[in-house]
């Protein structure tokens, strides 16, 4: 059977970089979905991620069906709560906040989630999710009550992913946060990529193709962009395949 992880291992062993477009199914009108998509399609997105940190029940299985009708590209769940968990896509990060000690983040919605993945074919990633200081508070910091790990303490940042990946998580996924004013320290996801045996994604406050292009060079395997493209869908043009 495919699966979206294997794909994914395979193309960094072929030294591919991954792009992942995130949408938000609160801030993207359906209508506005299928020119988004024309656009996306022509890029060098290889992924894309549906999630938010406050998404209204079912909105996001209906935005996973609506993107699939323009896309052959795998459709990955990036949920912010239970709610946001669908079949309809083709897998799901199932995301420990490992950054920060709210128990509810790290391992109880999971708990919570079990009762619904039992029933789904849906392939499930285990994947820990670092909130890194950015400069400013993110949606993500206000609806864990986490604070995110501050950049100086680069030793902490690089044994939290490393402890993550030895408790089994197949990703590591270094977020400054939606519209972070500064996207994760290049010199972070270097380290943090020396350590790791896992793929590293990196994501938050992405905006030009040359911190792309940075964040690559660095060490991200799979990069995540979502407020770039949803303030102005011509950076699509800039990426183009
Ligand atoms: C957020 O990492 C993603 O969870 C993407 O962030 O919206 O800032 O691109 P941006």
């Amino acid at each position: 059977m495919k699966s979206t992880y294997s794909d994914i291992l395979s193309s960094i062993s072929e030294e591919k970089k991954l792009l992942a477009v995130l949408i938000d199914p609160d801030k993207m009108k359906l209508e506005a979905l299928s020119g988004f998509m024309q656009k996306l399609n022509q890029s060098i997105a290889t992924h894309i991620f549906v999630g938010g940190s406050t998404v209204n029940d079912y909105a996001t299985e209906l935005i996973v069906l609506e993107i699939k009708k323009h896309t052959k590209l795998p459709v990955v769940l990036f949920p912010g709560d239970v709610s946001q968990i669908t079949n309809k896509a083709d897998a799901l990060l199932f995301l420990s906040l490992i950054s920060g000690d709210n128990p509810e983040y790290l391992i109880g919605k999971h708990i919570k989630a079990v009762s619904k993945l039992r029933d789904l074919a849906l392939e499930v990633i285990p994947t820990g999710y670092l909130l890194i200081e950015n400069g400013r508070q993110t949606t993500v910091e206000k609806v864990t009550q986490t604070l995110p790990l501050p950049i100086e303490n680069v030793q902490y940042i690089i044994d939290t992913a490393k402890a993550g990946e030895l408790l089994g998580m197949k990703l590591v996924y270094l977020e400054a946060g939606s519209g972070a004013l500064q996207p994760v320290p290049l010199e972070i996801i270097s380290f943090v990529k020396q350590e790791l045996s896992v793929p590293l994604i990196v994501g938050g406050g992405i905006r030009t193709k040359q911190q792309l292009n940075e964040a690559y060079n660095f060490g991200a395997d799979l990069v995540v962009i979502g407020t770039a493209f949803e303030d102005d869908e011509a950076f699509f043009d800039q990426l183009r395949k």
